[in-house]
């Protein structure tokens, strides 16, 4: 059976793997400030974990188009204590961040994933993967933050994402990270528009780079807006949706703030597809 390892977790990918977001922070787009505290985040992981979430994603800078990088010292002060405690807890820590310096922190702090949105390609963040055991998402952006929505253009975007994510998976190889700890990630709404991000979740099944799990990251984001009409806090049902699509082309893991709507969603897919009756 196919596994993901993190540190000394062995994440089974017999079925998909829910990653609970908690941001720490005071302007994410959809949640920013409602766990700003280290207790309130603390608690939102724990939750998220009581709720069904393999994996609990702890971010300490928004990457939502236009936001304001901040520095590793306020990244680390926000992230450290919640990553320490949810680890201590018991549970798979992964640590969202661009910055090799956090990435160090975060994992001597007990983090076993590594989630970059830049795909380890600041200079030492695949030196310091390749030292621990870490598991590691690469996700797809085009540019950065401040300029990725301004007009994002590609030759063909399913085959230039999946062009990128070879690279970078072969540069992790390359450096020592065996395929069993990489995941690869298309990266929607990170320089992609409505017709992007729609073609690459249509086409989901074609970014294969090997045996490497691929994640989706659809939560709340503005392009479930576009297509529902609705506000970031209402975009629940139609996150849903979207994920489900996700897993049918694929997707092995699902990073979602509305854990407990997805662990329902994948009861409900996992017995249908495990029934016995027909093919
Ligand atoms: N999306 C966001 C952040 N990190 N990581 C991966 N692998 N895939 C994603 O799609 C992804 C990600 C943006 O969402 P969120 O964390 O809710 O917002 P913000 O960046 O504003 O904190």
């Amino acid at each position: 059976m196919r596994t993901l390892h993190a540190g000394s977790f062995r994440l089974s990918l017999a079925r998909p793997l829910i990653m609970g977001i908690v941001n720490v922070t005071p302007d994410s787009f959809s949640d920013g400030g409602q766990f700003l505290s280290v207790q309130a985040a603390i608690d939102h992981g724990m939750q998220l974990a009581q709720q069904g979430a393999d994996i609990l994603d702890i971010g300490g800078e928004s990457t939502r188009p236009g936001a304001t990088p901040v520095s590793v010292e306020e990244e680390k002060r926000r992230v450290l204590p919640v990553v320490q405690a949810l680890a201590d807890a018991g549970h798979v820590v992964s640590i969202d961040t661009r910055k090799p310096e956090v990435m160090q922190f975060a994992l001597d702090g007990g983090a076993t994933m590594v989630n970059d949105v830049m795909a380890l390609r600041a200079p030492g963040a695949l030196e310091v993967v390749a030292a621990s055991q870490a598991a590691v998402c690469l996700m797809h952006m085009q540019n950065n933050p401040q300029t990725m929505q301004l007009a994002p253009e590609y030759r063909d975007v399913v085959h230039d994402v999946e062009s990128f994510l070879n690279a970078r998976v072969a540069a992790c190889i390359a450096a020592g990270i065996p395929p069993q700890r990489i995941v690869i990630d298309p990266g929607f709404g990170f320089g992609k528009t409505l017709a992007h991000n729609l073609a690459l979740l249509k086409n989901l099944g074609q970014l294969t780079v090997g045996e490497v799990p691929v994640m989706v990251g659809l939560s709340r984001k503005s392009m479930l807006g576009a297509i529902s009409g609705r506000g970031p806090g209402e975009r629940e049902y139609a996150g849903v949706a979207a994920h489900l699509w996700g897993v049918m082309r694929g997707a092995q893991l699902l990073r979602v703030h509305d854990v407990a709507a997805m662990r329902d969603a994948l009861a409900v897919w996992n017995a249908v597809k495990e029934s016995e009756y027909g093919t």
